[in-house]
């Protein structure tokens, strides 16, 4: 993998101008959600979730993303009351707490706009704006950043056998229609994040190539952020279960960043902190990182 320096990208966040790229930022995951894949179930009571929150920020997060709806495969679908339910006690006790940048991850414009009325920042949208039409719409009126990740087909459909003949190809061409279509609806692109959605109507080998090609992204001209944390990538090269991923994890983490990630969205804070820092070094050592930051 050819390690070069990553282009700074600025994002207006809570009104202030942030630069991405000169360190990674850690993306912290907090799920609210009994049945999410690795965390589900985790926290009984808001204030339990609401106490992981402020220990993934101690730990280095720079950003948490608060989500009341698993992805995985087969999860129930949540209605948008209950996700609500479930996501702004969270947003709300950390914002009275003073903590840093919250994002929600949701796909529906209804918890977004809740989200968003209880102090979250940004608004991660697994499907890219494609399943609901009112979220493009209602980022750019609130005008906060957006994640927009790349999957196919709906929930249920995305861990159908899925087909590409390049993987990195097209996962840029439909990212690239993604921003075009926000950007139709008012979206200020210089707001949007590109996510490839490891995982996401992807199987293992799709996941592993697109990590290996990530810097093709950085040719979109937006900041990337990626989510390999945990996933069943990592489980089937080393045959173990999601809570036993974190060296897995790692690996993956150091591959993000060494090509290009500006973000990272990990479970396991601390940690990744650590090898995002230690791959930031390696990305900010020589004279050609030297003349790149000129
Ligand atoms: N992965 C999950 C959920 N949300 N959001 C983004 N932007 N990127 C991801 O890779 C991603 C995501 C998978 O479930 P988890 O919350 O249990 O990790």
């Amino acid at each position: 993998m050819s390690q070069h320096a990553r282009k700074l990208h600025t994002l207006t966040l809570r009104g202030s101008a942030c630069v991405l790229g000169g360190r990674t930022w850690i993306m912290g995951v907090l799920n609210v959600t009994p049945d999410s894949f690795s965390d589900g179930g985790r926290f009984a009571s808001t204030d339990d979730a609401v106490r992981e929150g402020l220990a993934q920020f101690e730990a280095g997060a720079d950003v948490v993303d608060v989500g009341g709806e698993s992805t995985r495969p087969g999860a129930a679908v949540v209605d948008p009351d209950q996700e609500i339910r479930r996501v702004v006690p969270v947003i709300e006790g950390l914002r009275v707490r003073g903590a840093s940048f919250l994002s929600v991850d949701t796909t529906k414009a209804a918890v977004a706009r809740a989200a968003l009325d209880a102090g979250a920042d940004l608004v991660n949208d697994v499907s890219g704006f494609r399943y609901d039409a009112a979220m493009a719409p209602l980022v750019a009126q609130r005008g906060v950043p957006a994640v927009l990740m790349h999957l196919r087909g709906d929930f249920q459909a995305m861990h159908r056998q899925p087909a590409y003949a390049d993987v990195a190809r097209e996962v840029a061409a439909e990212l690239a229609q993604r921003v075009a279509e926000a950007e139709r609806a008012g979206v200020a692109p210089s707001q949007l994040v590109l996510d490839p959605g490891l995982g996401f109507a992807k199987d293992a080998s799709h996941t592993l190539e697109a990590i290996r090609r990530l810097p093709e992204l950085a040719a979109l001209g937006r900041p990337i952020l990626a989510g390999p944390s945990r996933k069943s990538f990592i489980g089937r090269v080393l045959d173990l279960p999601a809570g036993e991923r974190v060296f897995g994890t790692a690996a993956a983490v150091a591959a993000c960043v060494l090509g290009g990630a500006h973000i990272v969205r990990v479970h396991d804070v601390g940690p990744m902190a650590q090898v995002a820092r230690v791959c930031d070094a390696i990305l900010s050592s020589g004279p050609e990182a030297a003349r790149a930051s000129a």
